[in-house]
Order: C-alpha cells, then sequence, then structure tokens
C-alpha cells in the first residue's frame, strides 16, 4: 500500500469509528497536489461503501475562519450523501470525534461549472441559495493540522444541514446572519465575510474542482465555507443559523454525554 493510500485509510477509519489520530504531518512538509491525492483516495473509500458524491465545500474563505485556525489559503473538499444532515433532525454526536458547528451559505447548481468562470457566468448556473449550518469534526487530536493535513482529512467535513431554498436573483452579497444555541446568540456575521461576496467562493469552487478533474455538475451543493468562528457541540443541544431575507436551518444533538470530551 502507498503512504498516500495507507494515510487515506487511516483518515477514513477515523472518521468512520470517530477516533481521533495523531497528525502525519505537522510541519506540513508534504504538497497540496499529495495532500488532495489523500482526500481524494479517502472518498473513493466512502464511495466503494455506497455514499454518492453531492458536492464540495470551501474552506478558509472568512478571515474569522482564518484567524480562528491559524491557516490562510483556501481549500475544499468534497461532500457525500451520507454528511447531509436532515433539517430539523437530531444528530447522534457517537458519531463524532469533537464536532464544531459554523454558520454558511449553500448554493445548488443548476449547470455545470467547468473551469475558470466570472462571477456572472457562475450566478447563472445556480439554481438557488440557502442558510446552512456545516458540522466539522476534525480527525486529528485536539483538533490542531496542519495545512496538508486539514486538505488530506477533507477539510473536515462531517455533515451539513441545509435550510429552504431561494431565488438567488436577489442579492445575497451582504447577508446578516445569526447562529444560536438554544436561543442564545453565539455567532453574529455576514455572508460578504466570504471573500467579500460568497460567488468568489463559488468561483474558486469551480475552479479548483475542475483543476482537479471533478468540475462542478447540474445538482451539486456548495457550501461557501464558515461566515464567523465555530462553535462546540455538546449534548442537548439545538443550534439554528438565521440568515437575513432567506430564512432558517437548524439541528438538535442527542442527549448522550461525548465520549472522550
Ligand atoms: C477546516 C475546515 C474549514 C470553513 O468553512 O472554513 C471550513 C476546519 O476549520 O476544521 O470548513
Ligand atoms: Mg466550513
Amino acid at each position: 500500500m502507498s503512504q498516500i493510500q495507507s494515510i487515506a485509510a487511516q483518515l477514513d477509519d477515523a472518521a468512520r469509528h470517530a477516533h481521533a489520530i495523531s497528525q502525519f504531518d505537522p510541519q506540513g512538509a508534504l504538497s497540496l497536489e499529495d495532500a488532495y491525492a489523500i482526500q481524494r483516495t479517502s472518498i473513493e473509500r466512502r464511495l466503494v461503501r455506497g455514499e454518492r458524491r453531492v458536492g464540495v465545500k470551501m474552506g478558509f474563505t472568512s478571515r474569522a475562519k482564518m484567524a480562528q485556525m491559524g491557516l490562510s489559503d483556501v481549500i475544499w473538499g468534497r461532500l457525500t450523501s451520507a454528511m447531509q444532515v436532515e433539517e430539523g433532525s437530531a444528530i447522534d454526536l457517537s458519531r463524532y470525534v469533537h464536532p464544531r458547528v459554523e454558520p454558511e451559505l449553500a448554493f445548488v447548481l443548476k449547470r455545470g461549472l467547468h473551469g475558470n468562470e466570472t462571477g456572472p457566468a457562475a450566478l447563472a448556473a445556480v439554481e438557488a441559495i440557502a442558510p446552512a449550518l456545516e458540522i466539522i469534526d476534525s480527525r486529528y487530536r485536539d483538533f490542531r493540522f496542519s495545512l496538508s493535513e486539514v486538505i488530506a482529512d477533507n477539510a473536515s467535513s462531517s455533515g451539513f444541514v441545509i435550510g429552504p431554498w431561494s431565488d438567488p436573483r436577489a442579492d445575497f452579497s451582504n447577508l446578516g446572519l445569526v447562529m444560536s444555541i438554544d436561543g442564545r446568540t453565539v455567532q453574529v456575521g455576514s455572508t460578504g465575510a466570504l471573500l467579500g461576496h460568497p460567488l468568489r467562493s463559488l468561483v474558486a469552487a469551480a475552479r479548483l474542482s475542475a483543476a482537479a478533474g471533478e468540475p462542478l455538475e447540474a445538482g451539486d451543493v456548495v457550501m461557501a465555507g464558515g461566515a464567523t468562528s465555530a462553535e462546540w457541540l455538546k449534548p442537548g443541544q439545538y443550534i439554528g443559523v438565521e440568515m437575513e431575507r432567506i430564512g432558517r436551518a437548524g439541528f438538535h444533538t442527542d442527549r448522550q454525554p461525548l465520549i472522550g470530551q
């Protein structure tokens, strides 16, 4: 087994069995190309088990996220069908290592985007936008990683919750948003935090996934990245995001105590 396959298998097993692993490249010496090859190989294992590719997620598209995690390169990861959490449902925390949640904007496409696109061309391919929450769960101990490591770990992607879809033709460049836990405001922000305009995140998603030979297609979901810092999840919570004009999305955590925290 090659080193890429072996690390991909370790990351996939860690995600599947919800256990943390040690960092394998804390200095970030691995090339980004190899890091993405590990990500692709670990996602292939999921596809072999019957999960479907449903889109991509962007990471570190806001200053708040870059500052929280100490990394400043925009990254991307693959979303599969098993990661979608039904809006309003409860998640089983024992399936995660040390999950966090962050507010995001989601796109769904009506047409493919196959490379370098302008903002208007990307917008013309959008079927709808929605308020969303991402559940991130690094597979590395203490949620600590280098750039290559987080890329290899599919950008910590673990779950996503999507609210009601809206027409993308009304301006969504700077929608105010509030994330709350049990009705208490925990993060406040705006979609403008996403590279200055969330469409820039979609343009980057189109470019990066096409360069990897997996262009965005009609029906794909694109998660534009956390607009604020992420918050830890604990048992027995309701987490919601409310976005100006386009509505809300939320989910519950079950009441089981977290193992290992
Ligand atoms: C990495 C994933 C970053 C975002 O929206 O910026 C990300 C992490 O923070 O663990 O999902
Ligand atoms: Mg995110």
